[in-house]
């Protein structure tokens, strides 16, 4: 290593299992990353989108100095602004007539200085978060069960089972270090059984040895009767029972007599299968539930979360090595958010709004002039309220509520209509840009520091290895800033993250004594020395007490009034029906390599490989009953908004359902913001949205052509519509189409610039056309068109942009887009970290590399960061499967 060169110890900002990143800033500026090996949660591991980490922060698309309105400004205008607005509403119109929304992509300590403020100093508990979308029913149900919210197990539980039960989660694309750990477990211990429980074939199926594929939003109904076989067949653990909980009978009553024929009705699952699992639950002693956005973001989310606790209740299957509920969180920093109490209804240092001591405490130790005492308004609430215009001055930081709420383009006309948004972001291009009145630039992953909570409770240090580029500042200064200037600044004189935390712990010690679950008092005095050195830890950690046991309630100890867990009486609602208009149920979620809105992640060639446009899976059997055919766009609409899309049809969906990922935005596609189409229905108890259900119609959407276009600039302008943008090497790549005829020369010039020299070739017959620009010789971009979706290999055409000068003899053969006899296609993209694709792997399973690890020795596929390995497996099954239908056909002929 030369000596400018400088490693970094941090977290990636994504999802929730908190690996641990070694970051190395090279002399030219650019930054490596590798996985830590030092770190608890992934011992060196990292996922696709971990691993590309370096090549996501360019900053051609910073927002870099704070805006008033579209223009320049400078930080004190920006906040006096900002103060001034929020202390009119309030003085005018109450503390409830401001609010923030936040996000757990913050670190603790902007997340708790965000609380601090708007509960303890404006006296309003209008801050909610996008965790609203994502963990609150855990929340609701750990709450209900154990009187405090708390992730009982560990991750080292999943590879002390025996049997492992996701539920709801893809754990293979979502918690990918997770899901290899686990696969590593299962490969080490034979005994260990999974189940996958989710409508979709993911790929996390790879690895199961039992699918359950139910109906949605029939969880309760499943693990209702789960719970009855269990009473039935007298699998309850009595003495556990007896003496550390309460109401077994009441929830066993709730949930009636164990009618396998029953359940498999309302399941939609064989009678077989389920006797299966319950069979398998009953004698496999060490069994982890984990549980994640199909059990949480659901109108009946909370009750899914209980009726899982209740069977580990039972069986005191608890905070016992390799056994409990699991729900693994989603944001990096999801946790931490619960941890400073960032849900409206919630108060910091997971104490509880409604319970007036705890309040005391909080007044007290924060010494502030008030304690919020009512909850303030949850996500679809509180966006509603701004578009009544009951809210006068909104500040959103680090989410982007137009692309992930319910009803979105609702929430885009609440923004509309409220008369001062203040929007904290790292990047001008969010959909939520457009809104702000006030735009402040804040400090991405790599510039700022302080800490995160993973699912396992573990707290790591985020680091900083880069310059605050430009003006940016990190949030938890916008919001000191804004705090000293509404007349506060005694209690928000912070000089950086180590103060903050160091409040944080205080607090969480503060007149504690063991009565409440997140303590970790032992960092009150941490110096900041010690802070930047600090290691990953799990909490608890009170003051005075070595690291011990890091599980809860093995033996009780639960945080109710009466000390004891709670079984929670749990009944089976039917769900929603379809409708004649809408009669697909839409489910949504994630794909392998893409971050959310893809601001980070949709900016590399690496991850948008993967999937290049936005998608509806839709069975083949309902594509043929609709007159779609493969790579058709479609329209998936219901009475909120719509989107338009590619078909993908596969049987991973079944008939009825369609899934579109929730990733495209308004920066990189035409209209496929899918949470437009989402109903803005909430579950009772916890207020987050069903993301996972709303009744649709499916259509083609009928269009006059297709084209497809690598391009070196990106185009400022798209008339189509229809397109999707991603970036490949040296450019783009835009796929698009309209409804009306047009000229395609005409589209080509208005793409690029006039100044090209053209190529042009068609093949009337076959219907397509295709047209190439230059300049100098060299190809400044290339575009198919065609009456029919466009055929010709992307990858290869993406490739074009990384030729040499090409003389004007040889252009036509450049378009003519067969793809050399000496490269063959590669196919649809499976490893991104190797750029290998399904045809390849196909071609080598072919000639005898029939397992993952061969495929790995011959191509190198799978071997690096892994994420891709389900995927390599379920092609694999899918080759040895055909191969053995066609030996069928070929033994019956
Ligand atoms: N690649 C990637 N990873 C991520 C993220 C990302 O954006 N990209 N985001 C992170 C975040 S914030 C989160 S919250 C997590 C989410 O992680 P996951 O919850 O694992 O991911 P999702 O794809 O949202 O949904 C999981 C599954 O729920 C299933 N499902 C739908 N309806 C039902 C139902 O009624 N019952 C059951 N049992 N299952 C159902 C869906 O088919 C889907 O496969 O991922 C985190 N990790
Ligand atoms: N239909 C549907 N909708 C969903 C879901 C679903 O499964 N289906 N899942 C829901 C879930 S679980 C989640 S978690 C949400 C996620 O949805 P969002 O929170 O809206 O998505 P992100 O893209 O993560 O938004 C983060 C924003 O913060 C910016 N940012 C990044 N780092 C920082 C920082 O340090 N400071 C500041 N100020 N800004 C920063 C990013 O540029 C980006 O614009 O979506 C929810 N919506
Ligand atoms: S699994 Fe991947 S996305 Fe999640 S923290 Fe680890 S490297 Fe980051
Ligand atoms: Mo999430």
């Amino acid at each position: 290593m030369t000596e400018q060169e400088k490693t970094i110890r941090t977290t990636c900002p994504y999802c929730g299992v908190g690996c641990g990143v070694l970051a190395t800033r090279h002399p030219d500026g650019t930054v490596t990353v590798a996985g830590d090996p030092k770190h608890p949660s992934n011992f060196g591991r990292l996922c696709s989108k971990g691993s590309a980490l370096g090549e996501t922060l360019s900053l051609d698309d910073r927002l870099l100095y704070p805006e008033i309105d579209g223009e320049r400004a400078n930080w004190n205008d920006a906040l006096d602004l900002v103060a001034r607005n929020f202390q009119d509403a309030i003085r005018e119109h109450g503390p409830d007539s401001v609010a923030f929304y936040v996000s757990g992509q913050i670190l603790t300590e902007d997340y708790y200085v965000a609380n601090k403020l708007m509960k303890g100093f404006i006296g309003s508990a209008n801050i909610d978060t996008n965790s609203r979308l994502c963990m609150a029913s855990s929340v609701a149900g750990h709450r209900r069960a154990f009187g405090s919210d708390t992730v009982p197990g560990t991750y080292e539980d999943l590879e002390l089972a025996d049997l492992v039960v996701l539920v709801g989660s893809n754990l293979a694309w979502c918690h990918p270090v997770l899901f290899q750990r686990l696969e590593a477990a299962k490969a080490a211990n034979p005994a260990l059984r999974v189940v996958v429980v989710d409508p979709r074939k993911t790929a996390t199926c790879a690895i199961a040895d039992l699918h359950l594929q139910l109906k949605p939003d029939t969880d309760v109904a499943l693990f209702n009767g789960l719970l009855a076989f269990l009473a039935e067949a007298s699998v309850v653990n009595d003495s556990y029972v007896n003496h550390f909980t309460q109401g077994l009978e009441k929830a066993v009553e709730a949930a009636g007599p164990c009618e396998i024929g029953q359940i498999a009705e309302k399941t939609g699952l064989s009678r077989q299968d389920i006797a299966l699992f319950y069979k398998m639950f009953a004698r496999t002693e060490k069994t982890v539930t984990v549980y994640s956005q199909g059990v949480n973001q659901s109108v009946v989310g909370t009750d899914k979360v209980n009726s899982i606790v209740n069977t580990h209740l039972a069986t005191g299957r608890i905070g016992k090595p390799g056994m409990g509920p699991f729900s693994v969180t989603g944001q990096p920093n999801a946790m931490g958010g619960r941890e400073v109490g960032g849900l409206a209804n919630m108060l910091a240092g997971h104490m509880a709004l409604e319970n007036a001591e705890h309040r005391g405490i909080v007044q007290d130790f924060w010494q502030s002039p008030v304690v919020a005492d009512r909850s303030g308004l949850k996500a679809v609430e509180l966006f509603k309220a701004v578009r009544e215009g009951r809210i006068k001055a909104l500040w959103i930081m680090a989410t982007s509520p137009v692309d992930s709420l319910p009803d979105a383009d609702g929430v885009a006309e609440a923004l509309e209509a409220c008369p001062f948004v203040v929007v904290s972001e790292v990047t001008r291009a969010a959909d939520t840009v457009p809104y702000a009145n006030v735009l402040l630039p804040a400090a991405a992953w790599g510039e700022k520091d302080g800490t995160v909570t993973n699912s396992e409770r573990r707290i790591s240090r985020q680091r900083a290895f880069l310059e605050l580029p430009g003006e940016v500042r990190p949030d938890w200064w916008h919001l000191s800033e804004v705090a000293r200037r509404m007349g506060f600044a005694g209690a928000f004189s912070y000089e950086g993250a180590a103060a903050i935390f160091r409040e944080h712990a205080e607090l969480s010690g503060y007149r504690n004594e063991g009565s409440r679950d997140f303590d970790i008092g032992a960092y009150r005095d941490v110096t900041d020395a010690a802070f930047d050195a600090l290691e990953p830890f799990q909490w608890p950690q009170p003051a005075g007490a070595l690291p011990t046991d890091t599980r809860f309630f093995a033996g009780g100890g639960f945080y109710t009034e009466s000390g004891k867990g709670q079984f929670v009486p749990v009944v089976f609602k039917a769900p929603r029906q379809t409708e004649r208009r809408y009669p697909f149920s839409l489910n949504t979620g994630r794909i392998r390599d893409q971050w959310h809105t893809m601001t980070r992640t949709g900016k590399t060639p690496r991850l948008t490989a993967h999937f290049a446009e936005p998608f509806a899976e839709l069975n083949p059997i309902d594509a043929e009953k609709l007159g779609i055919d493969p790579a058709d766009l479609v329209t998936v609409k219901s009475p909120y908004g719509a989107v338009v899309v590619r078909a993908l049809l596969t049987d991973r969906v079944a008939p009825g359902e369609v899934f579109v990922p929730m990733h495209w935005t308004d920066q990189l596609a035409s209209k496929a913001r899918i949470d437009a189409v989402m109903a803005p229905e909430t579950d009772p108890h916890s207020g987050q949205p069903g993301s996972k259900f709303t009744p649709v119609a499916v259509a083609k959407a009928k269009m006059a052509w297709f084209g497809f276009a690598v391009l070196r600039q990106r185009p400022e302008k798209i008339a189509a519509d229809y397109w999707a943008l991603a970036p490949v090497p040296g450019g783009y790549r835009l796929e698009f189409a309209a409804k009306a005829d047009a000229d395609f020369a005409e589209i080509a010039a208005a793409l690029t610039s006039s100044s090209n020299e053209t190529t042009d070739i068609s093949d009337g017959a076959a219907g397509w056309r295709r047209l190439a620009e230059w300049r100098d010789d060299v190809l400044q971009a290339a575009f198919f068109f065609s009456a029919s979706p466009v055929e010709v290999s992307r990858q290869w055409a993406c490739g074009l942009l990384g030729e040499g000068p090409v003389s004007p003899q040889e252009r036509a053969r450049v378009l003519a887009g067969r793809v050399p006899a000496d490269r063959p296609d590669p196919g649809a993209l499976v490893c991104s970290c190797f750029q290998i694709g399904c045809n390849q792997i196909a071609e080598a399973a072919r000639c005898g590399a029939t397992s993952v690890s061969a495929i790995g020795e011959t191509l190198k596929a799978g071997t690096n960061c892994g994420s891709c390995r389900s995927e390599i497996q379920t092609l694999l099954d899918e080759i040895a499967k055909d191969s053995l239908d066609d030996a069928d056909i070929a033994q019956a002929s």
